[in-house]
């Protein structure tokens, strides 16, 4: 991080008139619920606040994405260097000048910082600054779970001349992703059969894999989620680097205890066997709403040898959680991570359609992001991986139409001919034109792991995730060795096979359900022939995957 010269030349071109009229920039119309108001926040608490500049030519760098990602087409597999990508989406110089200005105009300039991408700026104020640049008012607010304790404001405003120069302003009124991560049950360790690695090499088709060390895994890690190194009891031997991002917390004691990050890292390298993994282990930040896109940040920062080819993520919460241009924001940075050549796969989410299933007072299924970002690939929920098979739906996992992003042109044939014969009803309940997904499956249940050295058993969409990423992995180490790019942005791809063969394996039985105790009966999708909103396009089957994806 650099402070930039400050504006020796912006004074007669950008003024900013002292009296300059002042615009919504956004507003909420209350805390969300698990947030109680404690009163005016203290005057004299330093926030950092945080400004993303509006990027340049999103819709053209996108078709650019699309292209790349897109079998058959000129680009395809042509990646792009992030100076390359900056080169398309920078935001314009005027933007920063002005932003500069107007926190100069509060005495804020000096102290602020801009990233070496030149997007995102950053600077310390005491809650009065704020309140007084932003036309805000900050209350303090205590999360009633938690108790954690954090400031926030209702409406936020900025002058009129720069609304379309910036894209995001946090701390305001987004109130964090807090506990986001999927729940992870404990289950019944004694009582019912576990699925293992084993298992899982069986049904996927991984089992004789040979010795591949190309490429680079990559595992997420956030909220404090660190991971033991101490591995399976299949796969005792084999670990992973840890990288702190931002502050993240990094294992000093292979007895870790945390869950999620064992979850991750002990499937990554049972499947991934000698090919380095590496888990991102990512820290809040100063503030504890932006760290998808901070992670994203932080990769596309890397040179294209230490960027992993995959990036496993199960991590995710309610979209109606999110702020929106937060949301939009991040969703872009992983269009730019996936035209570096990274295939970066979420979990569904763990609530099937949705657990409160009310929107802004309505009743509807609630989807959940990033897993209905259009530029990653989600990974549902099966059963029946316990054993040989065979799978069904994961009566938890996610699946879903975003009412933020609009049904991308990939799955536009395929969810359309499923809206088409679609049996389920209630389709007042969800926005089809949104993007839909799972688009693919595996195994949620069940999930043997080693925490604090001993068992257990672990289920939900969290399993999923790590498994299908690390099969793309293997894909993409043997196309490494073979002198092809990695495989990056999926989805056009894998909806260009042809369903129930080559690679993946059709889910047709099976229910995901969800908002239990609301007044939407019957809620749920079922799996059917072909692309459905429980299991997408179905689970991955390793030895056909590897021989479509290496001629891809
Ligand atoms: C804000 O203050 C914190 C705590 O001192 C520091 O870690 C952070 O780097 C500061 N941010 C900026 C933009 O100066
Ligand atoms: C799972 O087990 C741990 C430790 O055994 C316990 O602290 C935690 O509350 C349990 N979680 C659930 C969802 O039962
Ligand atoms: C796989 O290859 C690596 C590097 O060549 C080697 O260190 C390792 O022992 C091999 N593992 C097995 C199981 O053959
Ligand atoms: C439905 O989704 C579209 C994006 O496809 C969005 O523009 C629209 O606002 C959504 N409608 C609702 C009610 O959320
Ligand atoms: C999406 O698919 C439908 C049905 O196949 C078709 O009518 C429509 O033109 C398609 N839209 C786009 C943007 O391709
Ligand atoms: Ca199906």
């Amino acid at each position: 991080m650099f402070a930039p010269p400050l504006l020796a030349f912006a004074g007669a071109a950008l003024a900013l008139p002292a009296d300059m009229p002042m615009s919504l920039f956004a507003t909420v119309e209350s805390a969300p619920k698990d947030w109680a108001m404690n009163g005016p926040a203290a005057k004299g608490e330093i926030i950092e606040l945080r400004f993303n500049l509006a990027k340049q030519n999103t819709a053209q760098f996108q078709e650019l994405a699309l292209n790349i990602a897109t079998p058959g087409h000129v680009q395809y597999g042509k990646h792009l260097t992030l100076e390359q990508i900056n080169a398309i989406v920078a935001p314009k110089s005027e933007s920063k000048d002005l932003l500069f200005e107007w926190l100069g105009d509060h005495n804020l300039a000096d102290g602020a910082t801009l990233n070496s991408r030149g997007n995102v700026v950053k600077v310390n104020a005491t809650i009065s600054q704020a309140e007084a640049l932003l036309r805000a008012n900050y209350n303090s607010y205590t999360n009633t779970d938690t108790g954690a304790k954090i400031s926030r404001t209702l409406s936020v405003h900025v002058p009129e001349a720069l609304v379309d120069h910036i894209d995001v302003i946090q701390p305001t009124t987004f109130f964090g992703l807090k506990r986001l991560a999927p729940k992870i049950d404990n289950d019944t360790f004694h009582t019912l059969a576990q699925t293992v690695p084993s298992d899982l090499a069986q049904i996927y088709g991984f089992g004789d894999v040979r010795n591949l060390t190309s490429g680079i895994m990559g595992i997420a890690g956030f909220q404090d989620e660190t991971a033991s190194i101490l591995g399976n009891k299949d796969n005792v031997d084999h670990g992973f680097t840890c990288v702190s991002v931002q502050g993240g917390q990094c294992p000093t004691d292979v007895r870790i205890h945390t869950d999620e990050g064992n979850l991750d890292t002990q499937y990554a390298a049972v499947i991934t066997s000698e090919i380095p993994n590496v888990y991102y282990s990512t820290g809040d930040g100063a503030q504890d709403y932006s760290f998808f896109e901070d992670l994203a940040e932080y990769l596309l920062e890397l040179d294209e040898a230490s960027r992993p080819n995959v990036l496993s993520v199960s991590y995710g919460g309610p979209e109606t959680l999110f702020d929106r241009s937060l949301a939009e924001s991040t969703c872009n940075t992983f269009a730019e991570l996936g035209a570096t050549g990274v295939s970066i796969i979420f979990a569904s989410g763990d609530s099937g359609v949705g657990d409160s299933c009310n929107i802004d007072g309505k009743d509807a299924y609630e989807p959940f992001f990033p897993a209905g970002c259009p530029w990653v690939t989600t990974v549902g929920g099966t059963s029946g991986t316990s054993g040989a098979g065979p799978e069904d739906v994961w009566d938890f996992g996610g699946g879903g139409f975003s009412n933020i992003f609009g049904r991308p042109s990939w799955q536009n044939s395929t969810v359309s001919s499923w809206l088409a014969s679609n049996s389920d009803g209630n389709t007042q309940y969800y926005n089809s034109s949104g993007r839909a997904y799972p688009d693919v499956a595996a195994g949620a249940n069940f999930y043997e792991i080693i925490t604090l050295g001993s068992q257990k058993a672990v289920s939900g969409t969290s399993c999923s995730a790590p498994v299908f990423a690390s099969i793309v992995q293997l894909v993409n180490s043997q196309r490494i060795d073979a002198g092809k790019p990695a495989l990056g942005f999926l989805n056009p791809w894998l909806y260009s096979l042809p369903i129930g063969a080559n690679g993946l394996r059709d889910i047709t039985t099976g229910k995901i359900t969800g908002c239990s105790g609301t007044p939407i009966s019957k809620a749920g999708f079922s799996a059917v022939n072909g692309w459905d909103p429980a299991t997408g396009l179905g689970s991955p089957y390793y030895p056909e995957l590897l021989q479509v994806g290496m001629v891809v």
